[in-house]
């Protein structure tokens, strides 16, 4: 009996340490979630594309449970803006870093120097070489974007003429991937009449993409059609184009926003273009940092990450998770997209 009631009254005592225990962790944990922080770093300011990534990181905030969401980028998309802006983070002592770099190689040794500090660093829309990153989120499949660009452009001009690219930086890693299977697809029998005549580099800025895209028509008076995979260097080049007078003339794609570009796909001197929700690619970037910080997710090759409203998402081969398709935008379904991005 005696024995029965000092083990009941052990257990009692082990139980409630128990559970101060746990309600101590669970507080601590609740503590810590309050505290994260989780930078988005863009390849730079102004640009709409990365302003409704921010959109998509805030809904995950939202979503998550209330950590902290810091939204910066340099001025100008070059490596050296992105560098000086993760130094400063690292000496905040950030969570978690997603980023779009501007440069696949520069940017490693500093990435590498935030997660010997135990910084979660990932990249998304633009990639980071892999000694830099735990994991790259793409919007969508390199060769499937650079290849169906191609097709697109193709159809407008009859398979015939010379083309030319205007696109963002020239280190930009999402844009000369895309480049790279522009040229394999290319090389199918198919555009046997097309020629690449000139690729022009606008560096995501308006003003430059404009004046780049004037170059164009002035230096390739035969340009039947230009690819511009760039949210800013597309908007711009129909800008040039209508005010050249040569829309209609000279065919337009690429890679646009719909709040951008809808009036130029309405009066058609873009016919079609393509591209993913911006929101959504902020939204599931900003979502797994946020569970890598919390150790939800491992980041591992063949891990099926479950994105919130996004559903599973897979990290393949090198650390590479690939979202899904693009979306073609042309008059029928433009007014619905510019109502969102
Ligand atoms: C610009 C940026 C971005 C790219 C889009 C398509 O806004 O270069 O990185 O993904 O275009």
């Amino acid at each position: 009996m005696r024995i029965k009631k000092s083990f009941f009254v052990f257990l009692v005592v082990f139980l409630t340490a128990v559970s101060l225990v746990f309600a101590a962790g669970q507080k601590e944990k609740e503590a810590k979630k309050g505290k994260i922080r989780i930078a988005m770093v863009v390849k730079n300011l102004g640009n709409a594309f990365f302003e409704a990534c921010h959109d998509g990181g805030k809904e995950s905030v939202k979503e998550l449970g209330g950590f902290e969401l810091i939204f910066q980028g340099p001025s100008t998309p070059t490596a050296e803006g992105q560098i000086e802006i993760i130094d400063s983070l690292i000496a905040q002592k950030v969570d978690g870093i997603a980023i779009s770099a501007n440069d696949k190689d520069a940017l490693v040794p500093i990435c590498k120097k935030a997660m010997e500090r135990g910084i979660k660093v990932i990249s998304f829309d633009s990639a980071i070489a892999p000694e830099g990153r735990i994991l790259h989120l793409a919007p969508s499949s390199d060769e499937y974007i650079g290849r169906s660009l191609v097709e697109l452009l193709a159809k407008m001009i009859d398979y015939k003429g010379e083309i030319a690219i205007l696109s963002a930086s020239s280190t930009a890693t999402n844009q000369n991937a895309w480049i790279k299977w522009m040229k394999k697809e290319l090389e199918k029998p198919e555009y046997k009449n097309m020629k690449l005549v000139a690729i022009v580099y606008g560096d995501d800025l308006s003003d430059k993409s404009y004046r780049e895209a004037m170059g164009l028509f002035k230096s390739y008076p035969n340009l039947r059609g230009i690819i511009s995979p760039t949210t800013v260097g597309i908007a711009a080049t129909a800008k040039a184009l209508e005010d050249a007078g040569l829309a209609g003339k000279i065919a337009l794609t690429g890679l646009g926003l719909p709040s951008e570009m809808k009036q130029y796909i309405k009066d058609g001197t873009c016919e079609k273009m393509e591209l993913w929700n911006p929101i959504d690619l902020g939204y599931s970037a900003t979502y797994i940092t946020y569970k890598l910080v919390t150790g939800e997710f491992k980041g591992e090759p063949g891990e099926v990450m479950h994105v919130g409203r996004m559903g599973d998402i897979k990290i393949g081969k090198d650390g590479i998770a690939v979202m899904g398709k693009p979306y073609v935008f042309d008059k029928t379904n433009i007014d619905k997209f510019a109502a969102i991005y």
